[in-house]
């Protein structure tokens, strides 16, 4: 199963963390991202949007970092990663719904422009993650998890922009119930870290 991979992607890493976590074997490809070799042939013939990263086990191509978690999770974590009632799949799913918006708009924009110059409205990104960071932590004031009340995909998917939020200038002290889910992430066995986290 190869992950096409760029290293200083949060995207890239949840999918990174979840299979160290699970102990699911990845060949990691890195791709020229400053080359723009994701923005050309034979890239975008895996994934027409031009991003990474991009999964391709056997015959099945995926992109989207929330989706490659489902697949990975569904296909090779077993129950213990993605249970088999719906209801509880929702549980796991609203949280990947919340890392592509409110954190991707927030606190992951907030990191691109101050980390990569990208041509972003800076306090657009602050006000986003001014809403969703104090949500987070009055949700994790009341349990250890995002999910299900044990470690899952919704912390993978979750967690990587929110630990890389002071690369944006966004600082997590007024968070402690943030910094301790963060720490408890930190101890998983397995646990992989990437440059910033
Ligand atoms: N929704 C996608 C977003 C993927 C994405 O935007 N990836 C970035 C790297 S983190 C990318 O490849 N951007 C293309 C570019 O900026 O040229 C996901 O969650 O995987």
């Amino acid at each position: 199963m190869k992950l096409y991979d760029l290293e200083l992607s949060g995207n890239c890493y949840k999918v990174r963390l979840f299979a160290a976590l699970a102990n699911i074997k990845l060949e990691i490809v890195p791709v020229d991202f400053l080359g723009g070799e994701h923005k050309r042939p034979p890239l975008t013939g895996l994934n027409p949007w031009g991003e990474l990263p991009i999964l391709v086990d056997g015959e099945r191509v995926l992109r989207d970092s929330q989706a490659i978690l489902v697949y990975l999770a569904g296909t090779y974590g077993g129950a213990a990663w993605w249970p088999a009632e719906a209801h509880l799949q929702a549980e796991i799913v609203q949280w990947l719904s919340t890392a592509a918006n409110e954190i991707q708009h927030g606190p992951a924009s907030a990191r691109l422009v101050d980390k990569f110059g990208y041509a972003i409205d800076k306090a657009g990104t602050l006000a986003k993650a001014a809403r969703i960071l104090p949500l987070l932590d009055a949700h994790l004031a009341e349990r250890d998890w995002l999910a299900l009340s044990r470690p899952t995909i919704a912390d993978c998917a979750v967690f990587p922009y929110v630990a890389l939020a002071p690369e944006g200038g966004i600082e997590l002290t007024p968070y402690p119930n943030i910094l301790r889910w963060i720490e408890r992430i930190k101890r998983l066995p397995g646990y992989l870290a990437m440059p910033g986290t």
